[in-house]
């Protein structure tokens, strides 16, 4: 026999006058609500969504008329959720949002306790200075700016740049602890040549005497070309997973784990054709289509998506990826919190 979870005990007079005499002491009965706080399966106010480039770039480039980069400090559109309006989430832990900088702009440095990925969407030009020090941009790059560190945006080049920000800070926020700090000057000092950081950390080598273990990559930049071609080559093995295709995780090299403590990353290639199987997990996830185009389906219910479209998967939704075209899909996620925790799962 199995016993079904808490259901919502009956209202009696004796009950709801002793219901109100309690809360004037700040108690309330726990069986009155148990049924909400316990479900038999993960329960999110997030919905998927998806917000489709073509429909969201206007938007994006009117922005450039109505406010500078340097009053907005970041000007961006947050991809919000239609579930959790007013909440600047994308989920209940993740935030996502389309950042533009024209040439010759500065987003003025500072530095916070959330930790922040972009991935650029369109052009190029622009850079992100870490410490410092300049990563410039490219289409299907990805950039990091962990947890307390410097960072100011800027731009050399002579078209728009769009970026896909995507940071932990709803989750932060839960947590408490969410604080900046602005430098006193827009830009950073002029850090380490631009390629320093890639050389000193990226390329497999260390320079003698240096050895550290961090909870954030070292790594800051993660360019698409040298991406793209690892999937590539990979390819050639027709090692596929049935649900991810050829799936990458964007690691801390000096752990082997996800590349920031509260944020995953990952690239997957999906062949033309792919029908992939059922993936579901107590993590969210949050898509980019970097090339390609294919449908999600999602509880069910399909999404098409094609390059630059950014979508969601709330928590425990069963989605299946298919590809039209040999397809590149970046995504992040709150899975390597969950997995610190001890509680993600994922369906078998
Ligand atoms: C932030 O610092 C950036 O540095 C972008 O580009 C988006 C959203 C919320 C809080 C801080 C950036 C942000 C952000």
């Amino acid at each position: 026999m199995s016993r079904a979870l808490h259901e919502k005990p009956k209202m009696t007079n004796t009950r709801a006058d002793f219901y109100g005499r309690m809360a004037e002491k700040n108690m309330t009965p726990l069986w009155e609500v148990l049924h909400t706080l316990l479900a038999e399966a993960p329960v999110t106010d997030a919905t998927p969504h998806k917000w489709d480039y073509d429909e969201c770039r206007p938007y994006v480039m009117e922005s450039a008329g109505i406010i500078s980069a340097a009053e907005a400090e970041r000007r961006v559109m947050v991809l919000e959720n239609p579930t959790l309006q007013g909440r600047s989430c994308i989920t209940e832990a993740l935030y996502a949002g389309l950042q533009l900088i024209m040439p010759g702009e500065v987003a003025p440095a500072h530095r916070h306790s959330p930790a922040a990925l972009r991935f650029i969407v369109e052009g190029t030009g622009a850079y992100t200075a870490i410490n410092g020090e300049k990563a410039y941009m490219e289409v299907g790059d990805l950039i990091l700016t962990p947890s307390w560190v410097w960072h100011d945006h800027g731009h050399d080049g002579d078209v728009p740049v769009v970026w896909l920000d995507g940071l932990d800070i709803p989750l932060v926020r839960y947590l408490g602890p969410v604080f900046a700090e602005p430098f006193p000057d827009a830009e950073f000092p002029q850090g380490r040549p631009t390629g320093d950081n890639m050389a000193r950390y990226g390329g497999n080598m260390l320079p003698f005497g240096e050895t550290f273990k961090s909870q954030n990559s070292p790594v800051f930049h993660y360019p698409y070309a040298k991406t793209r071609e690892t999937l590539e080559t990979l390819a050639k093995s027709q090692d596929i997973d049935r649900r991810h295709g050829i799936k990458l995780e964007y690691i801390n090299p000096t752990t082997g784990g996800p590349a920031m403590p509260t944020l995953g990353t990952f690239m997957q290639r999906l062949p033309r054709g792919f029908a992939g199987d059922t993936y579901q997990t107590t993590a969210a996830w949050v898509y980019h289509c970097v090339e390609g185009s294919g449908r999600t389906v999602i509880n069910g219910e399909t999404m098409e998506w094609k390059a630059k479209d950014t979508f969601v998967v709330p928590a425990w939704y069963k989605h299946e990826h298919h590809a039209d075209a040999d397809s590149f899909l970046f995504s992040f996620t709150d899975q390597p919190v969950q997995q610190k925790l001890g509680i993600f799962r994922e369906a078998a």
